[in-house]
């Protein structure tokens, strides 16, 4: 799963990456393209772990991606080549600035959030006319094309010409014959608004303004927290008045963004936490450990963390009933604890 990083020139994006993956670069490198893995805080894991004491502890991971601005020296191209670069992302980071200085002037997110907005509406406006064109001059030479697929694009071409992003549009935006466009209004996006190291900041006015989710950071207080022992870390939140790292924050809420979820397997050797879509069933959850386990599912033993966790061990958790013998079709719930059961194939 990937996120990808965008925002208006200056606005803090390598400011915000750095400080969620904890990776300071030497030289400032706009150029190039930044990927890194961040685990998902889960206290969860972190109290399985201490139940189980095992070798190893595994966290769910979120790959965040920032695009480099590449070399080009023509803006248009220099943008053509970022938007490209984020469509295989599975959700966006909007990063907005909310802070002054710079040479800029007093902030105001909501107007910079659509402006960025209307260029993603806008790439997406040119790939869909581009289709229309191509299904249009196939239809005047009497060759066949597929009419579901015409009707939704033009679907998708009222709604963006209205300005309309097409995330707004959860039939169009999740329309599997429309997969293959990788429509970058189509994906979910987080709106980070990147406020000022001191001073009351809310989202209220943006949320309200925009209809979009946006969480509050202090990027560059943040940014500074990477090189600290964790102790002053601590200390140094405190003095901000901030008591707990926004980045877990916007890990935890980019993690659900995407419609995400984790169930566990616990055992001596390994805790770990496994990533799968809501509302994924047993068997494709299965799917996401081992092929294997897919093809020979038997059956799979499922408590929940609470139950687990209330009970105090899997044994004693059994004897109060609370471990349920679940088949293929069943639908995953968040924090479950699973052992599967499954034939090792031929
Ligand atoms: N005052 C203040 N300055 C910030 C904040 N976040 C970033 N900056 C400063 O703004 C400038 C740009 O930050 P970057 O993180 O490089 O922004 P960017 O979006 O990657 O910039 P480009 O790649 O040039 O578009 C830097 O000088 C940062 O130190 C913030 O929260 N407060
Ligand atoms: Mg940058």
């Amino acid at each position: 799963m990937k996120l990808g990083i965008i925002g208006l020139s200056m606005c803090g994006k390598n400011t915000l990456f750095e400080a969620l993956t904890k990776t300071a670069s030497a030289a400032e490198s706009r150029m190039e393209n930044r990927m890194a893995s961040v685990r998902v805080p889960d206290i969860r894991i972190d109290t399985l772990s201490g139940m189980y004491q095992p070798k190893k502890t595994t966290y769910a991971v979120i790959d965040y991606f920032l695009p480099g601005r590449g070399v080009s020296p023509d803006e248009k191209n220099r943008e053509q080549s970022v938007w490209n670069k984020v469509r295989d992302s599975d959700a966006l980071i909007h990063v907005v600035r909310n802070f002054e200085g710079g040479g800029f002037g007093p902030p105001d997110p909501a107007a910079d959030f659509r402006k960025l907005d209307e260029e993603l509406i806008f790439a997406d406006l040119v790939v869909a006319d581009k289709r229309l064109e191509r299904l249009e001059a196939d239809l005047k030479k009497n060759r066949k094309i597929d009419t579901a697929e015409h009707e939704l694009v033009k679907e998708c071409k009222a709604v963006l010409d209205a300005g309309r992003p097409l995330r707004r549009h959860p039939d169009l935006a999740s329309a599997p014959l429309l997969r293959g466009f990788t429509f970058l209004s189509a994906k979910p996006v987080l709106a980070v608004l990147n406020s000022a190291d001191q001073g009351d900041c809310s989202a209220a006015g943006f949320e309200s303004t925009t209809g979009e989710r946006g969480l509050v950071i202090r990027g560059k207080v943040e940014r500074e927290l990477i090189q600290m022992p964790e102790a002053d870390a601590k200390e140094f939140l405190a003095e901000y008045g901030i008591t707990e790292s926004a980045m877990t924050v916007v890990i935890r809420e980019s993690y659900s963004l995407l419609g995400l979820m984790s169930f566990f397997t616990v055992g001596e050797d390994e805790v770990r936490a496994w990533t799968i879509r809501t509302g994924t069933k047993a068997v494709d959850a299965a799917e996401a450990i081992h092929s294997d386990i897919k093809k020979g599912f038997i059956r799979a033993e499922v408590v929940s963390y609470a139950d687990l966790t209330a009970a105090g061990s899997h044994a004693e958790a059994r004897k109060k009933g609370q471990v349920r013998l679940e088949g293929k079709e069943y639908v995953m719930q968040d924090g479950d604890v699973v052992e599967f059961r499954f034939n090792v194939g031929k």
